[in-house]
């Protein structure tokens, strides 16, 4: 006889319980760093350069200091006497705080200006009078690489070019004689365009220096409160004690929120000048033009084939453009993220990976936009070179795949690179994706609708995403080894607070963390509080990104709580008065297993570890835990998406799109699918509409949400989403796998997928993204590939 409790009533693994947090959003009472007001609050805002890359000759800032209202004004050379003038990246760069040689990308940081009132301070950074000399600008990593090209980066000693590194990982050689074997060889050259995470809320922090106490409390939009804290420690050699980071809520991040940017530290540093709270709040213009770029990429590679469509090696070089300052975060022993997770979900023997990285004068980019370290392009690559292969080999393009994923009893799979894929169900996930889309049928509608001067057109995307970095043997940022935390506190009446060491931004967290408990430990979902982001009181963690706070954070909750669960077991055998041997487990209670209508509930052993415990036992209920996951997790994607090209205008519209995901055991299916409608859409902007890039003199075109668009639910189109196939992780204590990336991931090639099939037979090999729908029209007419690459003809 069981009197387990019914686990979704009580909201546990599998419960789609709505979104607590949402209560807060939706009435307008969320708490984000712009709604928070301090006593005596002054207001900071930046002056921006205009130029892409030009000597700074002089600065005049005594108009400003005149203003009435204006309190300081900061330059480089003042950042300069406090050795604040530049400041490290993630990825062991430096970067510029406020300029003092040269400005190296339009929208640069050159001076602030800190007022009673943000209006103030906008006109005071009017008033400095800035004098630039020009220098010749580079905006493309081809450019940059040029022999008599600008040295970017003349502040740095040793460096003579512009180059930042040149990484090589595989087996060149090997791949090599693969590529002499091969009876075809299929080659893919294409470039993924600069995106922009753009979230809803932009960047901003309000520091306040409290002299007193000597206490540093910064509240600002980050994703990763423990890594600014340490930053903030080592830069400013301020006592770690002393500061404490607030991340309140947060408006959306999407990777825009990982980076340190000159605003934080510039707001700290006015801060302790002043002795006041400092409220730095970006807007969009500034957003959009100087922070988190992501992308800017050129891929390059080929497929060595066997002509019954066996791939039999892989060879890719990328060329990144990572503007002035090598700034995005990425686990520090690999130059350029996890690219090599290319081709993971496939058995391809052999390969090898060539990776440049170049300076340009553009703002930093490279960012990992829901990405897990530049999946995203490795997996939009890796996809657009299976649609090419297959039409090269003349194959149907679910054969092709078909013969090449990895099969079921293959895991766990090594790649050539050296990942460790542990599990999966490929080729049902394809089988899925393909009934549901209706494919055999598509197929023929399609050659009809050819005969009519229709174009219809299909694409498929699967691919297997590393998300969850890490274990701490491979994956660090600076040194800082990549593992997560996690504190429960259960109170006397059973109810319970959760904190971690991650830091949502709208992914739920405050809603699927209490289900782990609640599945962990039978206490409700409802009857425990998660609290995340301030790091007095969070256990240390390495913040939320790459997907990795299922994979890390929420090991760590299950394993706190099965701690927790083994002290409650000893406050079940004294209230039972039976040896802890004799007890068993079932959902929420203890029972004596030779008498199972004895029992106590954890609520009960909950109250008797503050007011009942045995001799010799500490009282409370409480512990922690620290996770150093084994493996990343590997979810597994299909995408399929069908569309119809206008070929008199180039626009295209989605017809269908299906999406099967496998994450493994899903804590909460509503926010599964959620997080994948929301990738999904992303995935249509960056394909379809988002364009932002830069001319020939260095000016970023498109840094406003014209030319930049946010899809609305106007222009997105629906998805069906397929969640049967469930393949748990085999070493994540749940089996849960991350989910948060994926869609924006494996997405967007099969949009442009399905464009380049619908205009097969033009001898198009490839059109850049966004597919506009001048790009297709071209494509279309002329007959040649479309390169999306800057500078833009600045001619319009
Ligand atoms: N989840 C689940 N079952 C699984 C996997 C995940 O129920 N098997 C739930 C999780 O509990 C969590 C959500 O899905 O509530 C996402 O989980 P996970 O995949 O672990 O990703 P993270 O929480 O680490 O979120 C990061 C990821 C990233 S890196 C970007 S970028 C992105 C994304 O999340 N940014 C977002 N989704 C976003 N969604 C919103 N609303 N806002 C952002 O800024
Ligand atoms: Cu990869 S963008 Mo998310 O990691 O914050």
């Amino acid at each position: 006889m069981t009197q387990a409790l019914d686990e979704i009533k009580i909201g546990g693994m599998g419960a789609s319980r709505k979104r607590v947090e949402d209560s807060r959003f939706i009435r307008g009472k969320g708490n984000y760093t712009d709604d928070i007001h301090l006593p005596g609050m002054l207001h900071m805002e930046i002056l921006r350069s205009p130029l892409a890359h030009a000597r700074i000759t002089k600065i005049d800032a005594s108009r400003a200091w005149d203003i009435p209202g204006v309190h300081l004004v900061l330059t480089g050379d003042m950042m300069a006497t406090r050795n604040l003038a530049w400041m490290p990246t993630l990825s062991y760069d430096t970067q510029a705080v406020l300029a003092t040689d040269k400005v190296r990308f339009q929208g640069q940081e050159v001076a602030c200006v800190i007022a009673d009132d943000p209006y103030i301070a906008k006109d005071a950074c009017e008033a400095i009078d800035v004098e630039y000399e020009p220098l010749p600008v580079v905006v493309s990593p081809q450019a940059a690489a040029a022999e008599d090209a600008p040295v970017i980066r003349d502040d740095k000693e040793n460096q003579d070019g512009n180059l930042i590194y040149n990484w090589e990982v595989g087996d060149a050689e090997g791949t090599d004689r693969a590529f002499e074997e091969a009876d075809l060889v299929s080659r893919l050259q294409l470039h993924y365009p600069r995106s922009h995470p753009s979230p809803i809320e932009c960047c901003g922090s309000i520091a306040d220096f409290n002299r007193s106490t000597s206490k540093l409390t910064v509240y600002m939009t980050t994703q990763a409160p423990h890594i600014i804290r340490a930053a903030v420690a080592l830069v400013a050699e301020l006592p770690e004690h002393m500061i404490r980071i607030i991340s309140p809520d947060i408006g959306g991040g999407f990777g825009n929120k990982v980076p340190i940017y000159p605003g934080y530290v510039c707001s700290i540093l006015a801060s302790i000048l002043l002795e006041r709270p400092v409220k730095w709040i970006e807007d969009k213009t500034g957003n959009l033009i100087s922070t988190g770029f992501a992308r800017d990429v050129y891929l390059d590679g080929e497929l060595a084939l066997r002509r019954d469509g066996k791939i039999l090696g892989m060879r890719m070089r990328t060329l990144a453009d990572h503007g002035a300052f090598f700034a995005d975060a990425q686990p520090s022993k690999f130059k350029i993220g996890l690219m090599h997770s290319t081709f993971g979900c496939y058995d391809v023997p052999v390969a090898h990976l060539a990776a440049r990285g170049m300076y340009t004068n553009k703002a930093p980019g490279g960012v990992a936009y829901r990405c897990s370290f530049r999946v995203t392009e490795a997996m939009f690559f890796q996809e657009r070179m299976m649609h090419a292969a297959a039409n090269d080999l003349g194959m149907d393009q679910a054969e092709f795949r078909r013969i090449n994923l990895v099969r079921d009893e293959q895991f766990p799979h090594r790649t050539p690179f050296g990942f460790l894929l542990d599990s999966g169900q490929y080729k049902a996930c394809l089988d899925l994706g393909l009934k549901a889309v209706g494919y055999e049928d598509f197929l023929r509608q399609k050659e009809e609708a050819r005969k009519k001067g229709r174009l219809l057109g299909i694409g498929i995307s699967t691919m297997s995403e590393p998300l969850g970095a890490g274990n701490s043997r491979e994956y660090d940022i600076l040194g800082i080894k990549m593992f997560d935390s996690a504190e429960l506190r259960v109170h006397m009446t059973g109810k319970a607070l959760l904190r971690t060491g991650a830091r949502g931004q709208g992914q739920g967290h405050e809603t699927t963390w209490g289900q782990i408990v609640a599945h962990e430990l039978g206490i409700p979902a409802d009857d425990v509080t998660v609290e995340e982001g301030d790091t007095d009181t969070a256990p240390f963690g390495m913040g939320t990104y790459a997907s990795r706070s299922t994979p890390v954070a929420g090991a760590a909750i299950a394993m706190v709580c099965r701690k927790v669960r083994a002290k409650a077991r000893k406050l079940a055998a004294h209230l039972l008065e039976v040896s802890e041997e004799d007890i068993e487990w079932e959902l929420g209670r203890f029972y004596v297993r030779s008498a199972p209508d004895r029992g106590v509930t954890i609520q009960e052993c909950a109250m008797a570890a503050y007011s009942n415990m045995p001799d010799g036992l500490e009282p409370g209920l409480e512990n922690n835990a620290y996770y150093d996951p084994p493996n990343l997790t590997w979810p597994f994607a299909c995408y399929i998406v069908t569309v119809e090209v206008d070929p008199e205008t180039g626009v295209w519209d989605v017809l269908n799109m299906v999406a099967v995901d496998d994450c493994g055991v899903r804590i909460n299916p509503m926010i599964v699918e959620g997080q994948i409608m929301g990738g999904l859409t992303e995935a249509y902007a960056m394909s379809n509409m988002q364009f932002i890039t830069f001319d020939a003199d260095g000016n970023c075109i498109g840094a406003n949400y014209m030319d930049y668009m946010l899809p609305t639910a106007w222009e997105t189109p629906g998805f069906e989403l397929h969640g049967e196939i469930v393949t748990p992780s085999p070493h994540h204590p749940i089996g849960a796998k991350g989910v948060g990336e994926c869609a924006a991931v494996g997405g967007p090639a099969a949009f442009v997928n399905a464009v380049m099939d619908a205009i097969a037979g033009t001898g198009v090999r490839n059109i850049d993204m966004p597919l506009l729908p001048d790009r297709v029209w071209e494509a279309i007419t002329e007959r040649h590939d479309v390169s999306g690459a800057p500078p833009v003809r600045s001619d319009g």
